[in-house]
């Protein structure tokens, strides 16, 4: 050895600097070291009425109310009743029409082309990257198709698990298009059985190459979405033979065959239990790892679901629930485009061990709109702190400050484009809902009968319509009033 480690001359500790100072400028910002790793999980088409800790006690979702019990349950978490703009405001921190994103994206739909995130629009993962985390995505993207659309050009350094169109692929159908996993395009991946299990398996195998930290995981699990077939037997074991509570049809209504809701919601909870039981895998990995104190988790549902209330079974564009004769789910009873809180209320929780009180509760009108501030402040990332976004940091919910400063009404939007045309604006606040439903150009259709008012401290289930009814007409005036200046001030835009 020509240079022992205490002799070795100057020139060499200086080369060794100047390597380490290149090293620091070329990865970029170094993170906090106090900054705590984020794993964000987001559901598909998860009713807050499928989770044993907002009161169901028939769903098995014992990794959900864990996550409730450490951490802090929020019973008014707002999102859009679709996917993609779902998706949209959750990473990007902006009522979805800011970017273009109104229903969800279908592949290939010659009216509807190119859709997806505008290139450069800063997300949750571009905003951690700056602030030296590590960032990955497994699962569901759905804010694109295609190249100009693919995950890392939004901040992630890596991505795997989602529908992949591989440039200068031919169109082909929906169901055709193969995910990515591990470099290669996998066909069917939607429909094995496992696929949850394998995305839970990636997203421990991200967690442990990046257990140093910082980092940032997005967890997007495919369920309880339909198809409900791709689920292990251990899942749906919890259910069989299991008699379980479903709604009644409304008055004057029939579903066809009570039984058959009861087989739907057995699939459906198969489903959740499939996810939540994956969810646990993930957290045990963070046990494991020693880094669970150190790992912020969000557990939050993209959207809701109804498999019988108000009749209808679906989200936002759901349809009327009815069985034919044979057991079938028949369609033919056409849509109903709706912002009822079965679908715009979810799953919304977060566990920050030291900071938020284990089994808190928040019953503040937060949205996923909130969570890239949220998420900025806690990574204390300059650049998520300057950017100019719609929701509101949740930390000083999440401190339970006494004199957290809330809003007092949430307001959004939803256009269903396909199918059926709807374009709803909503102004909700604890005690009242106000669903105006608008034309494409922005003003109110002449059958103002569509238009909604719901008392939902009287009236919970918003079953009975006030709109236009003497009794609630100076808190109408007064919401549509509210309503009206939001939709100045968000340049709600008219739909294409
Ligand atoms: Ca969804």
């Amino acid at each position: 050895m020509l240079f022992g480690e205490r002799h070795a001359p100057d020139w060499v500790s200086h080369l060794f600097l100047g390597i380490l100072m290149v090293l620091c400028l070329s990865v970029g910002p170094v993170a906090d070291a106090a900054a705590p790793n984020i794993l964000l999980i987001y559901t598909d088409d998860h009713a807050q009425w499928a989770v044993g800790a907002y009161g169901n006690q028939e769903v098995h979702t014992p990794n959900m109310d864990r996550l409730a019990a450490e951490g802090m349950r929020f019973n008014a978490g707002f999102t859009k009743p679709v996917c993609s703009p779902s998706r949209a405001m959750l990473l990007t921190g902006l009522y979805s029409h800011r970017v273009g994103i109104l229903d969800y994206i279908p592949y290939g739909n010659p009216g509807y082309p190119g859709t997806g995130l505008p290139a450069g629009t800063p997300t949750i993962a571009s905003v951690l990257k700056s602030a030296g985390y590590a960032t990955g995505l497994v699962g569901k993207w759905h804010l694109g198709y295609g190249e100009d659309f693919y995950p890392e050009k939004f901040g992630f350094d890596y991505a795997e698990g989602y529908r992949y169109v591989a440039p200068g692929r031919p169109r082909v159908r929906m169901e055709e298009v193969p995910f990515l996993l591990d470099g290669k395009e996998v066909a069917g991946f939607r429909n094995d059985p496992q696929h949850t299990d394998i995305l839970a398996d990636r997203a421990i195998d991200f967690i442990r190459k990046n257990e140093a930290g910082p980092f940032f995981l997005y967890l997007s699990i495919y369920l309880p979405h339909r198809p409900w077939d791709a689920v292990p037997e251990e899942d749906r074991a919890h259910y069989n033979g299991v008699p379980l509570t479903v709604p009644e049809p409304p008055a004057g209504k029939s579903f066809g065959s009570q039984k058959m809701v009861q087989e739907t919601t057995r699939t459906y909870y198969a489903n959740v239990t499939c996810a939540d039981r994956n969810i646990g895998r993930v957290l045990q990995s963070l046990d494991e790892l020693g880094i669970d104190d150190n790992t912020l988790v969000i557990f939050i549902g993209d959207n809701g679901y109804c498999i019988g209330q108000h009749g209808l079974h679906g989200k936002g564009n759901a349809t009327f629930l009815h069985y034919d004769e044979d057991g079938s789910f028949t369609r033919g009873l056409g849509s109903r485009p709706n912002m009822f809180d079965d679908n715009v209320v979810v799953p919304f929780v977060v566990r920050w061990p030291g900071v938020v009180e284990p089994s808190s509760t928040s019953d503040a009108l937060v949205s996923t709109i909130d969570i890239l501030p949220t998420l900025a402040e806690v990574a204390g990332a300059r650049e998520g702190a300057e950017l100019k976004v719609d929701g509101h940091s949740l930390v000083p919910l999440l401190k339970q400050e006494a004199d957290a400063d809330w809003r007092d009404a949430y307001f959004d939007t939803y256009d269903m484009l396909y199918g059926r045309r709807a374009h709803m604006r909503m102004i909700r606040t604890d005690r009242w809902k106000l669903v105006l439903y608008r034309d494409k150009n922005e003003q109110p259709l002449d059958e103002g009968s569509r238009h909604e008012l719901f008392d939902l401290k009287n009236d919970p289930g918003e079953l009975n319509n006030l709109y236009g009814k003497p009794t609630a007409a100076a808190a109408q005036r007064e919401l549509e009033s509210r309503l009206e200046k939001w939709m100045r001030d968000a340049e709600v835009i008219p739909p294409p």
